[in-house]
């Protein structure tokens, strides 16, 4: 049996496409069953539902064989006994600093003043700004980073930007982008040496799949 971590959202939407282009059919809909492990069309293969941030302790730890996690959640994560193959190039965006559309970003880099950036992405964005010689004061968060620039939290937040509609609806504005975000597919490497044959296969038909330019 090979088990597959996703997260329910954009990655579960996302990789349906890509499971069907691999001849795999979920057979069950998360949205309307309350179930977290789902059978496939497929005997060997279940789909397990965890938390997007989830995906790669499942997978570290056995719990899965193979998951798809976003660039920005393994980045944040130890990837000891990870094995990375693939961009699958799905739930795309952008992960970029944001400040209120007064605050003057460009003049407080030039002068060196500390910045207090509120994240999730603590590790990211240290790296970040240490790599540009600005110095910070990091704020981790969990959620509603937006929220931290409105109420004096932070100056500046690090987030995930797609449409740019959250930033607009709360009055901030994207200062500078710090990379291009995707979804990855990781596999567990002692899988991958244990139950060679259906996981190469499984990552081979991905891999043609995104080749052809398969999305929803
Ligand atoms: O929601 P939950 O707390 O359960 O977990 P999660 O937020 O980690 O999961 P989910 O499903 O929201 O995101 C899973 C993955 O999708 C992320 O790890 C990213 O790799 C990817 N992804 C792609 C995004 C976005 N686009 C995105 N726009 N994840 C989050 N957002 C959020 C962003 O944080 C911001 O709040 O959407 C908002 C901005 O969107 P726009 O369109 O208004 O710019
Ligand atoms: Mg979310």
């Amino acid at each position: 049996m090979i088990t597959l971590a996703l997260s329910k959202g954009r990655i579960y939407d996302d990789s349906l496409p890509l499971l069907r282009a691999a001849g795999v059919e979920v057979l069950e809909d998360p949205e309307s069953s309350r179930k977290l492990i789902l059978a496939t069309s497929r005997a060997d293969l279940r789909v397990v539902l965890v938390r997007a941030t989830d995906v790669p302790t499942y997978v570290q730890h056995g719990g899965a064989d193979i998951g798809v996690a976003g660039l920005d959640v393994l980045l944040e994560h130890d990837s000891t006994g990870l094995y990375r193959p693939l961009d699958l190039r799905i739930a795309r965006c952008r992960m970029s600093v944001a400040t209120r559309d007064d605050f003057d970003y460009a003049a407080a880099v030039r002068q060196g003043s500390r910045i207090r950036v509120a994240t999730k992405y603590t590790h990211t964005a240290r790296q970040f700004f240490a790599d540009k010689g600005v110095h910070v004061d990091l704020i981790k968060l969990y959620g509603s980073m937006e929220l931290a620039p409105l109420t004096g939290l932070a100056d500046a937040i690090v987030d995930l930007v797609s449409t740019g509609s959250t930033l607009k609806a709360n009055h901030l504005v994207e200062v500078e982008k710090i990379m291009d975000i995707s979804s990855r597919l990781v596999v567990n490497q002692a899988a991958l040496k244990l139950k060679r044959e259906p996981i190469r296969a499984l990552i081979e038909a991905f891999e043609a799949a995104v080749a052809e330019g398969v999305r929803r």
